[in-house]
C-alpha cells in the first residue's frame, strides 16, 4: 500500500530549513499534506492551468521521443535533456507559492520549475535532478496540485550517468507516498546524489491533471 504523505508539519522554519539543508542521507525531508488549503490550492491550480505550455523530449537510442508531461520553467533557466531552458516571467501564482514555501521552509527558492501531468499516464521515471543544474547542493521543495499522484524515492548507489540503466544500483524504494492537491514534500540538500526519485503513472485512474511546482 502507498504511504499517505506524513511528515512534520509542526515544525517551526528554522527547524525545517535545518532539515531541508543537514546533507543527511535520506531521500525527503519532509512531507505536509494540506500546506495549502482547498480553496487556494483550486485557485492556484486554475493559474498554473492556463501557462503556455511546453514539451521536452529526449533521446533514446538516437530517436527523439517526447517527454510524457508538459513543463514551464521561471526564475534561473538549467539545460534539461541538452536543450537550454528558456524561462518566463513569475506568473502571480508562482509568486505565491514562492512566498509560501519561503514562510513556511525559511529558504527562498530561486527558481520553478512546473510540471503538467495531463492525465494519469503521464509520469516521470527514476531519475535525479541534475548536477549540472546545481541541485545537488540545495533542497528540493514540491508542491502538488490537482489529481492525487504517488511520489517515490529509491537509495541510489551507482556513478550518476548510469543512472537510468543500472538497476543493480538501486536499492530497495521507499513505499510510495500520495500527493493531495496542495501537499508540500521537500527533498534535502545533497539527496539527489544519493537518492533517485519518480511520479508513478496512475493506470486506474480517470482523474485530469496533476501539476508540480
Ligand atoms: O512532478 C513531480 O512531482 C516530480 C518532478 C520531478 O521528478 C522532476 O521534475 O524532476
Amino acid at each position: 500500500m502507498p504511504a499517505d504523505c506524513a511528515g512534520q508539519p509542526n515544525a517551526s522554519p528554522s527547524q525545517v530549513l535545518k532539515m531541508m539543508m543537514t546533507k543527511t542521507k535520506s531521500g525527503m525531508s519532509l512531507c505536509v499534506p494540506k500546506f495549502i488549503l482547498r480553496a487556494d490550492a483550486d485557485r492556484l491550480e486554475a493559474g498554473f492551468l492556463t501557462l503556455p505550455w511546453k514539451r521536452h523530449t529526449m533521446r533514446i537510442h538516437g530517436k527523439e521521443v517526447p517527454v510524457p508531461r508538459l513543463y514551464q520553467w521561471m526564475g534561473i533557466a538549467p539545460t534539461i535533456y541538452g536543450e537550454r531552458i528558456v524561462p518566463i516571467e513569475w506568473t502571480p501564482e508562482a509568486l505565491e507559492v514562492q512566498q509560501r514555501v519561503h514562510v513556511a521552509t525559511g529558504f527562498l527558492f530561486n527558481s520553478l520549475n512546473i510540471n503538467l501531468y495531463r492525465d494519469h499516464n503521464d509520469h516521470i521515471g527514476w531519475h535525479s535532478d541534475g548536477e549540472e543544474e546545481g541541485l545537488w547542493e540545495f533542497p528540493i521543495a514540491s508542491v502538488s496540485l490537482g489529481a492525487v499522484r504517488y511520489f517515490q524515492v529509491c537509495p541510489y548507489h551507482g556513478n550518476g550517468k548510469l543512472k537510468r540503466r543500472f538497476h543493480k544500483y538501486f536499492g530497495e524504494p521507499d513505499q510510495p507516498v500520495a500527493l493531495e492537491h496542495g501537499s508540500l514534500v521537500v527533498m534535502p540538500a545533497g539527496s539527489q546524489e544519493f537518492y533517485i526519485h519518480r511520479l508513478k503513472k496512475r493506470p486506474s485512474s480517470t482523474e485530469r491533471a496533476h501539476g508540480s511546482t
